[in-house]
């Protein structure tokens, strides 16, 4: 089912921040997640369509999928790896759910809504969890072989289904070799909304993850006083991650953020 797969950010500037590169030998999938070590971190980029054939947005850390294949239901994005400059035979991936279910509100993700996600592969599940920033441990869904991984997780949403754009947040992991997990990234799912709310979701937890103005919560272009306030007002709060001044990303406000953004203070990025 992944080759047919949309991928579209519709947003340019949600891929601006990131080098697209070449073709790496294995037989990648467009849409599908590109996962590589990169000094022994576990990295994902994005696999998109270029003219001579698979393109590699290094680093990216937001993918959309869309339910649908059957209701309520997607196998995408699945995860490819590359033969030669990839994770040798034997390397095993799981994954954890890092976050509650986020539903896009039209501003930001700040908002849980009544479903989850099921994550499945045969007769083994997890379901993101209920509370924000708690990890719901995954499993091993495959092993690297041949000098490839080319592996689809199935993804579910639960009742009430309803319409809207929701996001899962997750990190990859191995279970027999030392590789240090990915970085956090989302897979934004589109149920039954529009293009333009997907698009514009998975733009804005882009900008959380590669900010184009640090420091700039309100989104004038500056940092200021106004910022400074917006920090303050979520300190010492549990958020979601990178979001309301979480510069470090550790899901909290706190006094490290607070050092980063003092330090950005006072700059104008238009
Ligand atoms: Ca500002
Ligand atoms: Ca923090």
């Amino acid at each position: 089912m992944n080759d047919r797969f949309p991928f579209r950010f519709g947003a340019t500037a949600a891929v601006a921040c990131c080098v697209v590169g070449a073709g790496h030998a294995g037989a990648q999938h467009i849409g599908d997640i590109l996962v590589e070590p990169v000094n022994n971190v576990i990295t994902t980029s994005g696999i998109v369509a270029g003219p001579g054939g698979p393109e590699f947005v290094s680093g990216l850390r937001v993918f959309m999928a869309t339910f649908g294949e059957f209701p309520n239901f997607t196998d995408d994005p699945g995860f490819d790896t590359t033969g030669g400059v990839g994770f040798p035979n034997g390397v095993i991936f799981a994954f954890d759910l890092l976050d509650s279910l986020r539903v896009w509100n039209g501003v930001d993700f700040d908002a849980l809504p009544p479903e989850t996600v099921r994550v499945s592969k045969g007769s083994t599940s997890v379901t993101t969890p209920l509370t924000p920033n708690q990890v719901a441990a995954g499993f091993a869904f495959g092993q690297v072989g041949s000098g490839f991984l080319h592996e689809h997780l199935r993804y579910f949403l639960n009742v009430p289904q309803g319409a809207g754009v929701y996001a899962m947040q997750v990190r990859l992991r191995v279970t027999n070799a030392t590789y240090q997990p990915s970085p956090p990234f989302w897979i934004v799912f589109n149920q039954n909304s529009t293009a333009g709310s997907h698009a514009a979701a998975a733009a804005y937890l882009q900008n959380l993850v590669a900010p184009a103005c640090p420091g700039d919560l309100s989104g004038d272009g500056v940092v200021n006083t106004a910022d400074l306030a917006a920090l303050l007002g979520s300190f010492g709060e549990s958020v979601l991650r990178y979001s309301n001044g979480d510069f470090n990303g550790d899901t909290v406000v706190s006094t490290p953020d607070l050092a980063a953004f003092l330090g950005r203070f006072g700059s104008a990025c238009r």
